[in-house]
């Protein structure tokens, strides 16, 4: 290798550390101190813990709005906006430190720790929120919380205002601002993306030496956090067969059999990102001819509707023109029967294709953000959007309308696209999924 390789900055996602900046959050709490209504306070709390069972909880994860507005991981915490005729100022409640509770469940910030690393106008305890809010709320007209909530604390924060005059959900607000997404959030879901990579394409270098889907399931969690990634970003579906025609599938528990299909829909989170991936590969390292003719259908319909992505387009006209496709495809396998527009007008493709084309991805794999505007009319693509496109068909085992040969194959593709200015950018391109580049490494020997 040249001398000079070493001298040039290679940009890799892989090794890189990206992390979301201070400045970057006190820009996000300026917009949406900004939007605030005058004489107004808005809170936003974090995630409570969840009881598994007795004095066991579940894997604590921060709420999304909270995190993208405050960047704090911590439970037992509220970022509260206070805001007079014009100016605001942001307040952060933490938990105190405290030794006992540090021994049994990990070391807290603490105020004065928090202080150093969080831009906000003030930091206290968590036990001094219920006296802070009563006294900022006095003469406050509109109080902003998320109306998704159903905490002890949000019930506390409604008794204690008086002569409000409304109630504001704040989720709104900033889920739209989470629409678009910043170059460091993209960075993130690129970083999730690459090891999402890499664990898809351990499951198709063992699946043909694995016996059962969990094996599999196993093989691609353990590449997540081998990788540094917290989690899966929702339950692995790893279906063979027939079983890939059940859209939630998550039991994982049988047996793989040669000669059939496997869809492999998982994505780890990174750092809070998701990322949102499925494949379909063969157990045994390649496609039968049946197969090979719905996977291509498949393949070209979400090439197309991928290539239609830019801004100002519409996620229904993306929806439309899937489905349009789709059934086309349908009628020339002969799954479907008929004139093609007749077939949409009467919705039969639905039974083979009953979902959406794709949905918003960021800090949640199905990221919280509208789909519409207040006055209903939808909201249109814009760079820095972030969204899968997942075409799929499934035919059912049992269903004697289709072609034999076709009955117990289910077929889903799905990657996730970043809205550009030019058009758009494939950010998992680099997961295998051309027939030829998926049987090479299926037939690998690891
Ligand atoms: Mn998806």
């Amino acid at each position: 290798m040249p001398a000079i390789a070493t001298l040039l900055p290679l940009y890799d996602i892989e090794k890189e550390h990206v992390l979301i900046s201070e400045k970057e959050y006190r820009k996000r709490k300026t917009r949406l101190g900004r939007k605030l209504k005058p004489f107004s306070v808005a809170v936003l709390f974090s995630a409570v813990q969840k009881t598994r069972s007795n004095d066991t909880e579940y894997p604590y994860r921060q709420n999304s709005n909270f995190y993208y507005m405050s960047g704090f991981k911590e439970d037992s915490a509220v970022l509260i906006f206070v805001k007079e005729a014009k100016n605001f100022k942001t307040y952060l409640f933490v938990a105190k430190k405290d030794k006992t509770q540090e021994l049994w469940h990990g070391k807290r910030l603490g105020v004065d720790k928090a202080k150093e690393l969080f831009d906000v106008d003030d930091i206290f305890e968590f036990d001094a929120f219920n006296e802070k809010f009563k006294k900022n709320v006095v003469g406050k007209h509109h109080i902003y919380y998320d109306f998704g909530l159903d905490y002890a604390k949000v019930k506390l924060l409604k008794r204690s205002t008086k002569n409000v005059l409304s109630y504001e959900n704040i989720a709104s607000y900033i889920e739209t601002m989470r629409l678009i997404k910043s170059k460091s959030e993209i960075k993130l879901i690129k970083k999730a993306i690459s090891i999402t990579k890499k664990a898809h394409h351990k499951a198709m270098k063992r699946a043909k030496k694995s016996e059962y889907e969990y094996q599999l399931q196993a093989d691609i969690e353990y590449v997540f956090r081998k990788n540094g990634a917290y989690s899966d970003a929702y339950t692995s579906i790893v279906a063979c067969g027939n079983a890939a025609n059940t859209l939630h599938y998550i039991n994982n528990n049988k047996k793989l059999v040669q000669g059939e299909l496997i869809l492999i829909d998982a994505g780890c989170e990174y750092e809070y990102y998701a990322s949102d991936i499925t494949r379909t590969i063969p157990v045994n390292g390649g496609y039968t001819k049946a197969q090979t003719e719905v996977y291509e259908m498949v393949l070209h319909v979400q090439k197309e509707i991928i290539a239609m992505i830019k801004p100002n387009v519409f996620r229904s006209a993306l929806q439309k023109k899937s489905e349009e496709l789709l059934c086309q495809g349908m009628v020339s396998l002969g799954i479907l029967n008929g004139d093609v527009k007749t077939l949409i007008k009467e919705k039969a493709h639905k039974k083979y294709y009953p979902h959406g084309i794709g949905h918003w991805m960021g800090l949640d794999v199905h990221d919280e953000c509208p789909y519409k505007k207040l006055n209903g009319n939808e909201i249109p693509l814009k760079p820095g959007m972030v969204m899968t496109i997942e075409p799929g068909i499934y035919l059912d085992e049992e269903d004697e309308n289709i072609p034999n040969k076709y009955r117990g194959i289910g077929i889903r593709i799905e990657d996730d696209i970043l809205v550009t200015k030019e058009g758009c950018e494939n950010l998992s391109s680099c997961i295998a999924k051309e027939i030829k580049e998926i049987t090479r490494k299926s037939s690998s020997n690891l």
